[in-house]
């Protein structure tokens, strides 16, 4: 089994980029692998993504630089299981908010006696070797998403749980916790606050922490703040904010309503 290059940066501390792929759809993901991202998040949280979707965007994805990812839609063990075992190098889960939450999460995610992931994983064992179940543990990337205020509070009884490659932060649904205003690099003062406590809370146990961004301004900006594993925007946002960007430049445009 080939090392996940992903684990390999941040464990050297260097920044992972990659992005969300919430079409499900293997061309996007087939053309967006050729940039040289280090991951790709296959997004089956928010859309109209199944695994027999995802199965063909990891065949796009397979060959490229890009390491297949998955946020899985909820911190639920057995859908867990079957995204590890059509083949996903990470697992991003949503929500946690406690450190049951974190233990539960990374537990699915690594074979006894570490965690409680069944066996059974035939893709895998196919495309990625027959010695999959041996090393899997170690380079499955398990990243766990903060984004609620009340998981803020606890970051440090989370931060206890072992196993944690990743904390990422989810800037709108914290805000939407928050009860302000949403938006992707947030500047509300009790945003900004409640994003550093998370990072010094990871940075002081030398846990790579990243957040999700709008643009590669943004990821530039956390990079230097000190964060690791960004993903910029989305297919679906950034085909969508292309067509506006040339659609503008045409003054006789006038768009139908
Ligand atoms: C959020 O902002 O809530 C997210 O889940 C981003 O991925
Ligand atoms: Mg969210």
């Amino acid at each position: 089994m080939k090392k996940n290059q992903v684990k390999v940066k941040l464990k050297n501390n260097i920044p992972s980029i990659g992005t969300w792929v919430s079409t499900g759809d293997p061309f996007v993901c087939e053309v967006i692998s050729r940039l040289g991202l280090d991951w790709i998040t296959i997004d089956l949280e928010h859309n109209a993504v199944d695994f027999s979707q995802l199965v063909h965007c990891f065949r796009a994805l397979q060959g490229s630089s890009s390491a297949p990812f998955v946020r899985v839609p909820w911190n639920d063990r057995q859908v867990i299981k079957r995204v590890l075992d059509i083949g996903a190098m990470g697992i991003v889960i949503p929500d946690i908010k406690d450190p049951e939450d974190a233990l539960n999460a990374v537990s699915a995610c690594r074979y006894p006696p570490v965690g409680l992931r069944g066996i059974g994983a035939s893709r895998p064992n196919t495309v990625y070797g027959d010695d999959y179940y041996q090393k899997a543990n170690d380079e499955i990337c398990v990243v766990l998403m903060i984004e609620d205020i009340k998981a803020v509070e606890k970051i440090e009884d989370i931060l206890n749980v072992s196993g944690i490659d990743v904390i990422f932060i989810g800037p709108n649904d914290l805000a939407s916790s928050m009860g302000i205003t949403l938006g992707m690099d947030n500047n509300n003062p009790e945003h900004k606050e409640a994003v550093n406590k998370v990072y010094q809370a990871c940075a002081n146990r030398g846990i790579p922490m990243g957040i999700h961004c709008g643009d590669g301004k943004e990821v530039e900006k956390r990079i230097k703040e000190g964060m690791r594993w960004m993903p910029i925007a989305s297919d679906v946002r950034l085909l969508k904010s292309s067509f506006e960007e040339e659609l503008k430049k045409i003054s006789s445009f006038d768009a139908i309503s």
